[in-house]
């Protein structure tokens, strides 16, 4: 069958291109850790607040010296708006939504995940600079998306 050499010419470069694409992910995948969300967790949203896994919320620090912080992301807050966590452990958030979804990214960092409503979001990070940072949602929620945000303090460790 006789292809047009022009029609070839397209024909690699954009196979190239899609190459080009899924290498960057692949580079990016192994090389700064970024990861898909992926965990699976269900949550009834009209019950979030009488839920055991989120009724009391904040940072607990376990004996092994990580952390967990549980966080709800509603409009238009974080509850708790202020966390502290110790640096150089792996931090894990556990969050979900009574209402939309809601984003949740912490500025200047590789955490960054969505809040769907029917589900617990769930990431770990370690931060290694000890300092203030910025939590913000990063997905229109409402009229008052422009205020939501949190403060995430990460205190240098014992
Ligand atoms: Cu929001």
């Amino acid at each position: 069958m006789h292809v047009d050499l022009y029609e070839r010419i397209w024909m690699w470069g954009a196979g190239g291109i899609v190459i080009l694409f899924l290498g960057t992910i692949g580079v990016a995948t192994v090389s700064q850790g970024r990861l898909p969300p992926s965990h699976v967790e269900t949550i009834d949203p009209q019950s979030v607040f009488a839920d055991e896994r989120f009724a009391e919320r904040g940072v607990t620090i376990h004996p092994d010296g990580s952390a967990e912080v549980i966080m709800i992301a509603m409009m238009f807050n974080f509850l708790p708006n202020e966390i502290r966590v110790p640096a150089n452990v792996p931090v894990t958030f556990r969050l979900t939504s009574p209402d939309v979804v809601h984003g949740f990214q912490i500025v200047g960092t590789n955490g960054n995940t969505m809040v769907v409503p029917g589900y617990v979001s769930q990431f770990t990070i370690t931060f290694d600079t000890p300092g203030e940072y910025l939590i913000t949602c990063n997905e229109y929620c409402g009229l008052g998306h422009h205020n939501m945000s949190a403060t995430l303090i990460v205190e240098e460790g014992a």
